[in-house]
């Protein structure tokens, strides 16, 4: 049996922080698994530097569920970003070592292919609805399939989505906090003209969706919703805060617009209510921060049971070994629906070599052993730990809101 021999976590800041954890075992094989955390990167590091690698050492490496579940139920503590975090990336490395024993792409040990490719969608986004059209514009021409708006509000700086860059999307840019200011209605009047705008330039075949951010409170998401609906989004995300699982009823019940939720949840117990009274119609828990691909795979089987789709967060903050994972998830999975997908800069592919590709609006994993992704240790180590946060918002009076 191959066992674990060591594993170590590497924080690489190419352009934005990683973190990546490398098991090793006795049969000289190794695997990654990504445990970034946006924001609190230091935090799963620690999980794993001080309570999790310990325990490691010794075991099977080809026991993929156990380990899962003697790290889950072992903790007593449950659930959280920081520890499912901290178990995605013992779960991607244990499937990457597989993979490469096996000789396999990961997808095949998941069942094999389910599709030719893994659709994807970029973000177009601009100050202006005619900067956010022409980006979107871009997309298209490049094949894409799919993509997500995002435009400024009139009025405010710092629209959550609008980068300063138009290809890369990093919000974490500052030593501390930086703080926007934000209100719903002039918000909610601008994203139903820029639909508008979109669906003129671009036509009826690219899907548009559209990321609220969790800015909205429940009759506002039902609003905006039903303002959408004659420009046939492909979906609306994150509307509201999804602590308050029952705001979904109450945006259900005024609109058809599909409802995608799910980039913070860490395990199936966030999902379940939610999937189970078919309250959104895409599931976006991720691998990194779901508990790998291990926990995923259930989320999923349960979606499927009530017709909910996959549709996992890709934000940059993932690092390629969490995307290479999303993609051999995605190409297996009966109920894939969408993958998210934000280019990694130069930087960061050079640090983390990978086999998947894009072409035609669809991702492929590729065919190498494993996952197909690793990191090169030395090219991380010339870009060390640059502490970086997310903004927080607040309303114009003052009042913190969500971000
Ligand atoms: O770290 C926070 C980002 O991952 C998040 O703001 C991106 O909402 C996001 C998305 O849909 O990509
Ligand atoms: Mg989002």
């Amino acid at each position: 049996m191959p066992k674990i021999t060591a594993a170590r976590t590497i924080v690489t800041c190419p352009g934005r922080n990683f973190v990546t954890l490398k098991i090793e075992t006795s049969d000289g094989v190794h695997g990654v698994g990504d445990a970034t955390l946006n924001g609190r990167e230091l935090s799963v590091k620690s999980y794993l530097d001080d309570h999790v690698i310990p325990c490691l050492i010794g075991r099977d490496a080809h026991q993929v569920e156990d380990i899962w579940q003697y790290l889950y139920k072992g903790a007593y503590w449950r659930r959280g970003p920081v520890t499912m975090s901290a178990i995605a990336a013992v779960d991607m490395a244990l499937w990457d070592i597989k993979g490469k024993i096996a000789g396999l792409p990961v997808y095949q040990l998941l069942g094999g292919a389910s599709r030719a490719g893994v659709m994807v969608y970029g973000h177009a986004n601009g100050e202006t609805i005619e900067d956010t059209v022409a980006a979107a514009r871009d997309y298209q021409a490049a094949g894409y399939k799919a993509v997500r708006l995002q435009t400024g509000v009139p009025g405010f700086k710092g629209t959550y989505g609008v980068s300063k860059d138009k290809l890369f999307y990093e919000p974490a840019d500052a030593d501390l906090p930086t703080e926007t200011t934000w209100a719903s209605e002039p918000y909610m009047r601008v994203v139903p003209e820029l639909f508008a705008g979109a669906r003129e330039a671009l036509g009826w075949e690219i899907h548009l969706l559209h990321d609220v951010h969790h800015r909205l409170k429940p009759i506002e998401a039902g609003r905006l919703g039903k303002d959408l609906e004659p420009y046939r989004p492909f979906w609306m995300e994150d509307p509201t805060p999804a602590e308050n699982q029952d705001a979904f009823r109450l945006i259900r019940q005024h609109t058809t617009t599909p409802l995608a939720v799910g980039e913070i949840f860490n395990s199936i117990w966030d999902c379940k209510g939610l999937i189970e009274n078919q309250l959104v119609d895409y599931i976006r828990a991720t691998v990194t921060h779901a508990g790998g691909i291990t926990h995923l795979r259930r989320i999923a089987g349960l979606a499927d049971l009530y017709g909910v789709r996959t549709g996992c967060h890709g934000a940059t903050d993932l690092s390629p070994v969490s995307m290479a994972a999303a993609l051999h998830f995605d190409l297996s999975v009966p109920n894939f629906g969408v993958q998210e997908y934000m280019r990694h800069t130069a930087e960061t592919d050079a640090v983390f070599p990978h086999a998947y590709s894009f072409e035609g609006g669809l991702l492929h994993p590729g065919e190498a052993p494993g996952l197909g992704v690793d990191i090169d240790e030395a090219a991380a180590a010339e870009f060390p730990y640059r502490r970086a946060y997310l903004p927080v918002a607040r309303l114009q009076d003052g009042t913190m809101h969500d971000w």
